[in-house]
C-alpha cells in the first residue's frame, strides 16, 4: 500500500454529466449496468491539442467482474483492465460509456459498496465504496446527475429505494418488479445509495419555509416499526432548526431514512436516502436509554444537516473531509445544545475531545484536521477530523460572532452551491463576509497536535495591576517537528476573594476573550484591588491544554464560585485528577495512600447544594473516566488507575452515604418517560447516586439497585441498575447472574439492547475476564458479522483497564488474534479495534513491551488490508 498526498491533487481529465444505473438484484449475484455521459475536462489540457492526444480515461473498480463495454452504443474492446482500473484509450471529447458488471453483494463482508444485512440489500459508498459497485470516477470532485433503476423479486424485496424522487414503477415477468429513481441534484458517487428489502415505514410531513410539502419516511424491519417516533420528531426539529439558524431549506420532495443492523459507522448522509445503523435511529422508552435517545436526535440532525454541508456543497478531495464533517458536527452540537441543556452538551463534547482526540493527537496517528497524506482514507474518519474539526469551526464562530458567522455561512453556501470545494474556500467565505483576517488562524488546519498554554500570573499591589503571562507551545507530531504559533481565543474571567467577578475592561465586561497569537504574551489588567483567581479558558474556548498552577484550595474555590458552569465543573475534574494521580504515584512506589479529605468534602458540598441545577450537579459528581485519567497521565498504570479511581469513588460514597441515599430516594419517583433535558437530568443524577451507593460493599445498597432494576418503567433506569449491580463487583455474584439472566430473557429479541447487555459485561472489571469474553462470543445473541456486536464485546473489553491490560499480556494477544481474523472480512472494523494498542508508548514499561509485541505480530502478518497496514506501520 502507498500513501497519497494532498500536494499531488489534480483535477480529473474527464467529467461525468449523467449517470444512469440499472441494478438487477438476484439471490446469488447482482448485475450492474452503468451508462455514463462522459466529457473531457478542458481546463486540464496539457498544451497538446487534437484527438490523438486525448488523455486515457481511467475508471476505478474493485472486485468487479466486467461483462461488457460499449461506447456510443457500439461494442468496444480497446480497453485494459489492470490492477483495479479500467483504462480506455483513443477517445473523443465526449461520448457515452456503457459497462455491465457482475457483483456478489451476498458475499460482501466489508460492508462497503452493495451488501446484504438481515436479508435486505443496502449500500455504503463513502469514502471509496462505489468502486465496488461499478467502474467509475470514484472521487468526490466528479459530480453527476443520477438515475437508478432497480429490479428485484417483488415478494422478497417489495421496497426498492434510491436517491431523489421515484419516477416510474411497474411489474416484470417471473414475479419481479422495478422502480426508477431520479435525483435532480448533481452529486459525487459517495452519496449514492440503494436499498431493497421487505421493509415497513412510518410517514410524516414537513412544510418548508417557502411552503413546499416534503414527505418524510423512516423504514425498518416490521418488528422495529414502533421504535421510529423519536427519530421522526428529531428529523422535523432538525429541518426547522436548519431553516431558522442557517436559512437552509430542504430541496427534494421526499426525505428517507433506512435502519440497518449491519453498518460500519453510525449513519450515512446519502442524498435524500440516509442509511442508519439501527442503533442510531431506533428508540423507545422501553428499549433505549437517555443516552441513546440523545444520540439518535444528534445523528438524525447530523445526517440531515449534511444535505447542505456536505451534499449541496461537497469536498473536492478526501483531504478536505473536515470541511463537511467538522462543520456538520459543529452544527449538530449547537442543535443539541438548543434542544437540551447547553451546559451538559458542552461538557459531553469536551469529555470526548479530551479523552479520545487529545490521545489521538498525542499518538502515532496524529494528523491535522486537513491531513497532508494518507494510505487508507477510511482510517481518517477520526475524532480529529470530526470533533477537533468542529472545535475549529466553533472558534471561528467565537472570533467572528454569531451574526458575522451566519453571513459567512450564507456566503459559503451561495458561492459554492453545486461545487466540490476545500477547507480554504470555507475560511475564505468567513473572511470575506466578516472582514476579519484569519491568516494565522489557518494554522489550525495544517498543524497537528494539542497546543499547551503555560500560564503564570503576578499581582502588583502598588500599581493595582494583575498580569497574566501566556506561553504557547505544541508538541511535535509525526512529520511535524516544529510548529508555528496558533491564534488561540482564550476566554477569561477573574474572581475576587468573595468569588465575585471582576470588571476586566472599560466596557464593564467580566468575561473577556484574549486573542493569543505570539509564542509568549502578557496581558495586563488595571484597577484590580486585590490578587484575583483566574478562571481560564471558559466554556473551553479553544481545544488546548491549560497548565496553571492551581492549588487544591483554588480548585475548591472555583468549584464553588465560578460563574462559568464549564469551568466550575472542570475545577472539580482537575481536583479529582490530581488526587487520583497522586494515589497512582504512591501505589507505584508500593505505598498506600488514603483519599484526600478535601476532595471528599468538596463532593459532599455538591451533593448537598440545593441551589445547583440537577444536570450540573450530576456532571459535577461524575469522576473523570479511566480513559480520561489515562490520557492525562504521563505514564499509564492501568491497574493502579482503576484501583485509585474505585477507592476515591468508594470513599466519597461512604462519607456521604446518607445524603446520597436521600437524594436517590427523592428522585426515585415514577412518571411517564420523556426524553427532555429536565427529566434526563433527574434520571442521570439519581443513577449517579446509585452508582456511588453500590460501590460500597453493602447488601442494603445492592438491594436499592435490585429494587430499581425490577421497578423500572424505562430502559434508562433499568439499565443503570443493571450496571450498578454488575459494577458492585463479585461480592454478590448470584445477584449479578440473576439480573443478567432476567435482562436477557426480557430483551433477547432486540439486537440493540443485546449490544448493551454484551458491552456492560465485556467492560466490567470483575466480570469481563478473557474467559468470559470467549463465552460471550459463543452466545447466541452474538454475531461475528455485526460491527455493533464486535464493538460491544471487543471494544468493551479493550476499554476494560483491569482485564484488557492483564499482566500476562493475554488480553493483547486475544485482541490481536481477533483483529487479524477480522481483517480478512471487514478491514475497517479491524483497523478501528486496533486503536487501544496504538497508544502503547504511553504505558508503563511492562504493558508497553507487551503491546509492542502484539503490534509486531500484526505487522509481520502477510496480506494485511491497507487499513490495518497503515495503522500498524505508523504505530511502531
Ligand atoms: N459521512 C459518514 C461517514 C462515512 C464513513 C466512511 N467510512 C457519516 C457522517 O459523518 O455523517
Ligand atoms: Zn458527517
Amino acid at each position: 500500500p502507498k500513501a497519497i498526498y494532498l500536494k499531488d491533487y489534480q483535477a480529473p481529465d474527464y467529467w461525468i454529466d449523467q449517470t444512469n444505473l440499472t441494478f438487477d438484484l438476484y439471490e446469488d449475484h447482482t448485475m450492474v449496468t452503468s451508462v455514463l455521459s462522459i466529457y473531457r475536462n478542458l481546463d486540464n489540457k496539457s498544451g497538446k491539442q487534437g484527438e490523438d492526444n486525448l488523455p486515457e480515461l481511467v475508471l476505478v473498480g474493485d472486485d468487479l467482474e466486467l461483462i461488457s463495454v460499449e461506447i456510443d452504443d457500439k461494442p468496444f474492446s480497446d480497453f485494459k483492465v489492470e490492477g483495479g482500473f479500467l483504462k480506455i484509450l483513443s477517445l473523443k471529447e465526449s461520448f457515452t460509456l456503457k459497462t455491465v458488471c457482475r457483483i456478489n453483494p451476498q458475499e460482501n463482508t466489508s460492508l462497503e459498496g452493495l451488501y446484504k444485512s438481515n436479508g435486505m440489500f443496502c449500500t455504503q459508498c463513502e469514502a471509496e465504496g462505489f468502486r465496488k459497485i461499478t467502474y467509475y470516477l470514484d472521487r468526490p470532485d466528479v459530480m453527476s446527475r443520477f438515475t437508478t433503476r432497480i429490479t428485484a423479486d417483488k415478494t422478497a424485496y417489495p421496497v426498492l429505494l434510491s436517491n431523489g424522487n421515484d419516477i416510474e414503477r411497474g411489474e416484470l415477468d417471473d414475479g419481479r418488479h422495478y422502480v426508477t429513481w431520479e435525483d435532480p441534484f448533481k452529486k459525487p458517487s459517495y452519496l449514492f445509495a440503494l436499498v431493497a428489502g421487505d421493509l415497513q415505514h412510518v410517514e410524516d410531513h414537513f412544510t418548508t419555509m417557502s411552503g413546499r410539502e416534503v414527505t418524510l419516511r423512516i423504514f425498518t424491519e416490521a418488528h422495529n416499526i414502533d421504535q421510529c417516533d423519536h427519530a421522526m420528531i428529531s428529523l422535523k426539529k432538525s429541518m426547522k432548526w436548519d431553516e431558522e439558524v442557517y436559512g437552509r431549506e430542504y430541496d427534494l420532495d421526499i426525505f428517507m431514512i433506512v435502519a440497518v443492523d449491519h453498518f460500519n459507522m453510525g449513519a450515512m448522509e446519502n442524498k435524500g436516502l440516509n442509511i442508519f445503523n439501527s442503533a442510531c435511529v431506533l428508540a423507545s422508552p422501553e428499549t433505549a436509554t437517555d443516552a441513546r435517545f440523545q444520540r439518535v436526535e444528534a445523528i438524525v440532525a447530523h445526517e440531515y444537516f449534511h444535505n447542505w454541508s456536505g451534499n449541496r456543497v461537497t469536498c473536492r478531495d478526501w483531504f478536505q473531509l473536515s470541511l463537511k464533517e467538522g462543520f456538520t458536527v459543529f452544527r449538530d452540537s449547537e442543535f443539541s445544545a438548543d434542544m437540551n441543556s447547553r451546559g451538559v452538551k458542552r461538557i459531553e463534547d469536551v469529555n470526548v475531545l479530551r479523552t479520545a482526540q487529545f490521545a489521538e493527537d498525542a499518538g502515532p496517528m496524529a494528523h491535522p484536521i486537513r491531513p497532508e497524506s494518507f494510505i487508507e482514507i477510511s482510517n481518517f474518519y477520526t475524532v480529529t477530523i470530526y470533533e477537533k474539526g468542529a472545535e475549529v469551526v466553533r472558534m471561528i464562530h467565537g472570533i467572528l460572532g454569531a451574526e458575522a458567522f451566519r453571513k459567512g455561512s450564507d456566503l459559503y453556501f451561495e458561492r459554492h452551491d453545486g461545487q466540490a470545494v476545500t477547507c480554504e474556500d470555507f475560511v475564505k467565505a468567513m473572511e470575506d463576509a466578516s472582514g476579519r483576517d484569519l491568516t494565522q488562524f489557518r494554522r489550525w488546519y495544517s498543524q497537528a497536535g494539542t497546543p499547551v498554554l503555560n500560564i503564570t500570573d503576578e499581582y502588583n499591589e502598588d500599581k493595582k495591576q494583575y498580569k497574566l503571562t501566556i506561553e504557547q507551545s505544541c508538541p511535535a507530531t509525526p512529520g511535524q517537528k516544529e510548529k508555528e504559533p496558533f491564534h488561540i481565543p482564550v476566554r477569561l474571567g477573574l474572581l475576587d476573594a468573595e468569588g465575585d467577578e471582576l470588571v476586566l475592561n472599560e466596557s464593564g465586561a467580566t468575561d473577556q476573550v484574549l486573542d493569543v497569537k505570539q509564542e509568549k504574551e502578557v496581558f495586563a489588567f488595571d484597577n484590580i484591588e486585590e490578587r484575583p483567581l483566574p478562571s481560564i479558558l471558559r466554556s473551553f474556548s479553544a481545544p488546548v491544554r491549560v497548565k496553571y498552577d492551581y492549588s487544591r484550595e483554588d480548585l475548591l474555590f472555583l468549584m464553588e464560585h465560578d460563574s462559568d458552569h464549564f469551568n466550575r465543573w472542570d475545577a472539580g475534574q482537575r481536583l479529582a485528577n490530581s488526587v487520583i494521580d497522586e494515589m497512582v504515584a504512591a501505589f507505584e512506589q508500593g505505598r498506600e495512600l488514603s483519599v484526600d479529605r478535601s476532595l471528599i468534602e468538596a463532593f459532599g458540598t455538591v451533593i448537598n447544594d440545593e441551589s445547583l441545577d440537577l444536570a450540573v450537579k450530576a456532571e459535577m459528581l461524575s469522576l473523570p473516566s479511566e480513559a480520561s485519567l489515562a490520557e492525562q497521565a504521563v505514564e499509564v498504570y492501568p491497574q493502579f488507575i482503576h484501583q485509585a479511581r474505585q477507592q476515591v469513588k468508594k470513599a466519597i460514597a461512604e462519607a456521604h452515604k446518607d445524603s446520597l441515599e436521600a437524594l436517590w430516594q427523592s428522585l426515585n419517583v415514577h412518571k411517564p418517560y420523556r426524553p427532555e433535558a429536565e427529566d434526563i437530568a433527574e434520571r442521570t443524577l439519581k443513577n449517579t447516586c446509585l452508582s456511588y451507593l453500590t460501590s460500597i460493599e453493602d447488601k442494603a445498597m445492592l438491594a436499592l439497585a435490585e429494587q430499581q432494576y425490577h421497578g423500572a418503567s424505562n430502559m434508562t433506569d433499568r439499565f443503570a441498575a443493571l450496571v450498578s449491580v454488575i459494577n458492585a463487583g463479585n461480592h454478590d455474584r448470584e445477584l449479578i447472574d440473576e439480573v443478567l439472566a432476567d435482562f436477557l430473557e426480557l430483551y433477547h429479541q432486540d439486537t440493540n439492547v443485546m449490544d448493551q447487555w454484551l458491552s456492560v459485561q465485556a467492560a466490567s472489571p470483575s466480570l469481563g475476564t478473557l474467559e468470559h469474553i470467549l463465552t460471550l462470543m459463543q452466545h447466541e445473541v452474538f454475531d461475528e458479522t455485526s460491527p455493533n456486536k464486535l464493538r460491544s464485546v471487543l471494544g468493551g473489553f479493550a476499554g476494560n483497564m483491569k482485564q484488557f491490560h492483564r499482566t500476562d499480556g493475554l488480553g493483547y494477544e486475544f485482541l490481536t488474534d481477533q483483529l487479524l481474523d477480522l481483517d480478512k472480512k471487514n478491514p475497517q472494523i479491524a483497523s478501528r479495534l486496533m486503536t487501544p494498542l496504538t497508544r502503547w508508548r504511553k504505558f508503563e514499561p511492562g504493558c508497553r513491551e507487551r503491546m509492542r509485541k502484539a503490534l509486531e505480530r500484526i505487522k509481520a502478518t502477510p496480506g494485511l488490508s491497507s487499513d490495518v497496514y497503515e495503522v500498524v506501520t505508523k504505530s511502531l
